[in-house]
């Protein structure tokens, strides 16, 4: 099965991106041919400074790799060093209703969000998302749970193009996980852990031990004082119960025995170790690997070239049946 996947450089990844996404893309690899970019194009559609672009997608890049991807398995790239994204986009607008785009949640929160700045992008991003996976023919898309409207747009734009052109994509199927799917912020369990949220509602993946400390022990919580999962009266401690359990392997019944008649501060510094644990070996690699610029560039150049070469025979198969070609 082809899987493909990206995340966009707008900020340092959190555990969110790594619960919702990266994790469940290092099993993938083992047995499918997997297409992991960075999402540097998507990263345009909000106010971003052209001067520390590059130094982003370096990070998002070696946050990858020390998350556990393997570049000999996956091919790893940068979404704008290959242009059939951008091409099959542009085709794949002339088919897609905009009222679709209009009532997509993440334009509408963006419109929100960015309101000095709501340019067309923002509303053509599920578009460009389409493309990034029919490029390769993709079949699963392990995204988190907040992209599962945008996997059915592209389902929708597959079974379009299909429908007009001839049979030409499979519609990808969105895997998103059981657990981890909606990691929430630490400052407002309510919304979703966000890059682009204040920094203290994230835990990145590579923050100082010193910092993840602090963050879990300001997470907020809930009135009463029991450890116990319930995500409408104690969507705080849910919050952090998940992340425990998928951190430490453990079931979340299991972690609420444990800390039975417990309170809320010995709790969070039990979490706050294994985090900084669990994140240990990834801030090991990063370090290492922001020493190895050149493997990090070789990495992207092959990984450009693969998959360019399936991107090119899509794009001549697509421009063949639209009738582009002479
Ligand atoms: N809180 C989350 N819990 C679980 N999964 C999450 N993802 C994002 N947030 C969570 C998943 O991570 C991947 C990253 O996608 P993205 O960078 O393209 O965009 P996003 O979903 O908009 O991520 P952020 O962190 O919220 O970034 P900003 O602040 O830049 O918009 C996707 O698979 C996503 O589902």
């Amino acid at each position: 099965m082809r899987i493909v996947s990206g995340i966009q450089p707008t900020s340092q990844l959190h555990i969110g991106n790594y619960l919702g996404a990266i994790k469940q893309w290092i099993p993938l690899q083992e047995k499918n041919e997997c297409v992991f970019f960075i999402a540097d194009l998507h990263a345009l559609t909000v106010p971003y400074d052209p001067k520390k672009i590059q130094n982003s997608i370096k990070e998002t890049v070696v946050a990858y790799i020390a998350a556990g991807l393997n570049p000999e398995k996956a091919i790893i790239f940068v979404q704008s060093q290959v242009k059939e994204h951008t091409e099959l986009c542009w085709l794949f607008n002339t088919i897609c209703p905009i009222g679709e785009l209009q009532r997509m949640t993440q334009y509408k929160d963006k419109s929100k969000k960015f309101k000095e700045n709501i340019n067309a992008g923002l509303l053509d991003y599920p578009v460009l998302q389409a493309a990034d996976v029919l490029i390769y023919k993709g079949e699963g898309v392990p995204v988190g749970k907040d992209q599962e409207q945008h996997i059915e747009l592209m389902r929708s734009l597959a079974k379009k193009f299909n429908q007009k052109f001839g049979q030409t994509f499979k519609e990808p199927a969105s895997l998103i996980l059981k657990e981890g799917s909606k990691i929430m912020s630490l400052q407002d369990p309510k919304r979703k852990m966000s890059k682009s949220d204040e920094p203290k509602s994230c835990i990145f993946l590579f923050d100082s031990p010193e910092d993840i400390q602090k963050k879990v022990s300001s997470a907020q919580t809930d009135s009463g004082k029991d450890i116990i999962y319930n995500i409408t009266k104690k969507p705080g401690i849910s919050n952090l119960l998940t992340i425990y359990s998928l951190l430490n392997n453990k079931p979340i019944k299991k972690i609420e025995e444990d800390f039975k008649g417990k309170s809320y501060a010995e709790f969070k510094k039990s979490l706050a170790e294994i985090i900084i644990n669990y994140l240990e070996p990834f801030r090991r690699k990063q370090k290492e690997l922001l020493t190895r610029e050149v493997y990090v560039q070789e990495i992207l150049k092959k990984g450009q070239s693969r998959a360019q070469t399936i991107a090119q025979e899509t794009m001549k198969e697509v421009k063949d049946k639209m009738g582009l070609t002479g």
